[in-house]
């Protein structure tokens, strides 16, 4: 694959995003090679935890490819937003930790991946921005519906509204982003983070995701009765018996994932 890297060690799978000399930014070859390692890494039960972020010092992604973009009619242009809208529910979907280590540039379709991750750890260089309404088009990779969920409608709007470029502590006071770290601990510290989510319940963690993601989109009954019958799903692992085993033997766990 050109546009995309794929790293696995440890049990943690690294995705780079690598066209540097366009600040990482999504072209449709780039987002088919995306779905693909998203594919392989659904695939792999020895993969845990997913960090995606972007080759060079600057940018994470920089937004669709506007190059590709301005050439597309209507047709092609409702195609290539249900392209990268796919790979992204996919992305969200995993059932495994996805962390975006946000190394610079975040706008646009760049900010929306990142958003499709469970959790956004940034670098103190970090820009996110939604600036779509600059070129006379609307997010369409998720953006006007994940960073309402994420940050509230009347930031979200502000945000896609005005195209503000916002710094990285902005973002984690805004709530888009979990955490900002040194430029040079970056990755370092999402290894960290998905190492510490690793040595919990598999089974707990993915259930976990699974209802938050699923009840989001539904009324708090139904997402109520989904957490219910999660809850009672793990019931029938190994890992629920040992979980709670450990803690009545006054011992650490020790998961299997089963
Ligand atoms: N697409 C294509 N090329 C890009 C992009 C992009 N999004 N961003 C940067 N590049 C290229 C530049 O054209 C430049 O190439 P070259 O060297 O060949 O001229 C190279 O990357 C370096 O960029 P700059 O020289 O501009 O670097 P600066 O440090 O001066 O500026 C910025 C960095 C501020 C990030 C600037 O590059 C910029 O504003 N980029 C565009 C950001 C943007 O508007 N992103 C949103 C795109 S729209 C989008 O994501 C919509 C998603 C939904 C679409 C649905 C489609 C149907």
């Amino acid at each position: 694959m050109e546009n995309v890297i794929l790293k696995e060690e440890n049990g943690i799978a690294e995705v780079t995003i690598n066209r540097p000399k366009a600040l990482n930014a999504l072209n449709s070859a780039t987002l088919k090679e995306l779905g693909q390692v998203v594919n392989e890494i659904s695939d792999k039960k020895e993969i845990k935890a997913v960090i995606i972020t972007g080759a060079g010092p600057k940018s994470f992604v920089a937004g669709a490819d506007i190059a590709e973009m301005s050439k597309l009619n209507s047709i092609e242009a409702t195609n290539f937003s249900r392209l990268a809208q796919n790979v992204f529910s996919q992305i969200e979907n995993l059932p495994k930790l996805v962390i975006a280590a946000v190394n610079g540039f975040a706008l646009g379709g760049g900010c929306e991946l990142a958003m499709a991750c469970d959790v956004r750890f940034a670098s103190k260089k970090a820009k996110f921005g939604q600036p779509e309404v600059n070129l006379g088009i609307l997010p369409s990779f998720g953006g006007t519906q994940r960073l309402p969920r994420l940050v509230g409608k009347g930031i979200a709007k502000e945000l896609i509204f005005s195209t503000d470029m916002i710094t990285a502590d902005e973002a984690y006071r805004i709530g888009l982003a979990n955490k900002v770290y040194d430029p040079d601990e970056l990755i370092e510290k999402s290894k960290e983070f998905a190492n510490k989510v690793m040595s919990k319940s598999p089974w707990g963690v993915r259930l976990a995701k699974a209802s938050i993601n699923n009840g989001l989109d539904v009324d708090l009954e139904a997402g109520l009765k989904y957490e219910a019958n999660s809850f009672g799903l793990c019931f029938s692992t190994e890992d629920q018996k040992e979980g709670m085993s450990a803690f009545l033997e006054k011992r650490k766990a020790n998961f299997k994932d089963c």
